[in-house]
């Protein structure tokens, strides 16, 4: 039926969402489990009255300058420095994200990785597939204690807080920074304390990353911030891959300038900075951080509902911060 609006889904996407977004409107879906080029994605904008973006779709200013009818761009994630929002603005497209469903899920990797990157879970496991344990020594993969230690939380929004939560039961002591001191963060169950980003990173033996990637964010963990960390200390990056120099860190762990470090996200995603693999102190999973069969249903059903919302006449329910300003 030409009749119905046109929404392009431009990667795969969760079935019962997909099928909601079936019975309303012309789905015009790229199930190849590849990335649209950028001349594909003008085509789908051009024809598409709401458009659902995974991260890799740069929703530039040519893209959104194809737009005919184009009333939305929905991205599928929280994280949406994809979207050239302020020129969707200008084009009264509105544009959303998905916030407050995935923040726990996030939270729940980011300690799987700092669990697992201390206590060599992935190079233990491996080396007991390999049939290489002959029996019990006292020296077999000695890790760090995690529970009574500084976790260091950077950026403290939703995923931020969650993560500083699970660490009340490991009786740790919690640091912060961001742009503001944030009252929530100090309340109880947090009991987290607001430091300059120096201090954390000197006084940290686990290091959080959560900002999302923006210009003030991007690049702020460099080699010098590296060098702050204490030896003993681990980095973990589940937020953007553009806010730390993966090259530094390759560089710092080959030195043991500090412990180890877990990344759910890099620099050139999906490439991964030369040497890095050759790391026994890395983790590094494939961008999973909100990859639960829940969240992710959750999350696609958001995403519907931005489209329902914006394709029956109504606001769209999570705009991004940016375009709400
Ligand atoms: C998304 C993410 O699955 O929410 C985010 O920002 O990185 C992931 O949860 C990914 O961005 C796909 O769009």
């Amino acid at each position: 039926d030409s009749m119905k609006p046109v929404v392009s889904i431009t990667h795969i996407f969760p079935d019962p969402a997909l099928n909601r977004l079936r019975e309303r409107f012309e789905v015009h879906y790229n199930d190849s489990g590849q990335s649209l080029s950028a001349g594909e994605l003008q085509n789908r904008a051009a024809e598409s009255d709401a458009m659902i973006t995974y991260l890799s779709d740069r929703i530039d200013s040519e893209v959104l300058g194809a737009a005919k009818n184009l009333k939305l761009v929905a991205n599928y994630g929280a994280g949406f420095n994809n979207i050239d929002v302020a020129r969707a603005r200008e084009k009264k497209i509105w544009v959303t994200n998905t916030p407050g469903v995935l923040h726990e899920t996030t939270a729940d990797l980011t300690w799987a990785l700092l669990l697992g990157i201390a206590r060599a879970i992935v190079p233990a496991d491996r080396y007991t597939r390999e049939g290489r344990f002959d029996g019990w020594q006292a020296k077999l993969f000695l890790g760090h204690d995690v529970y009574g230690k500084t976790l260091g939380v950077i950026g403290c929004g939703e995923i931020g807080r969650a993560v500083a939560r699970r660490a009340v039961g490991f009786n740790m002591n919690v640091l912060y920074c961001q742009r503001h001191r944030l009252p929530e963060a100090e309340e109880h169950r947090l009991n987290a304390t607001y430091v300059p980003l120096e201090q954390l990173l000197k006084e940290s033996d686990f290091v959080s990353l959560h900002v999302p990637l923006t210009e003030e964010t991007r690049y702020m963990i460099r080699a010098e911030q590296i060098a702050m960390m204490k030896p003993t200390a681990y980095l973990i990056n589940t937020a953007r891959g553009k806010v730390m120099d993966d090259r530094a860190l390759v560089e710092a762990l080959r030195q043991g300038t500090i412990a180890g470090a877990a990344l759910d996200v890099f620099e050139n995603e999906p490439e991964l900075t030369e040497g890095m693999t050759a790391l026994d102190n890395i983790l590094i999973p494939p961008h999973i951080g909100s990859a639960s069969h829940a969240t992710r249903d959750i999350m696609a059903n958001l995403v519907a509902d931005n489209v329902f919302d914006a394709l029956d006449g109504r606001t769209p329910r999570t705009l991004v911060p940016g375009w709400q300003a």
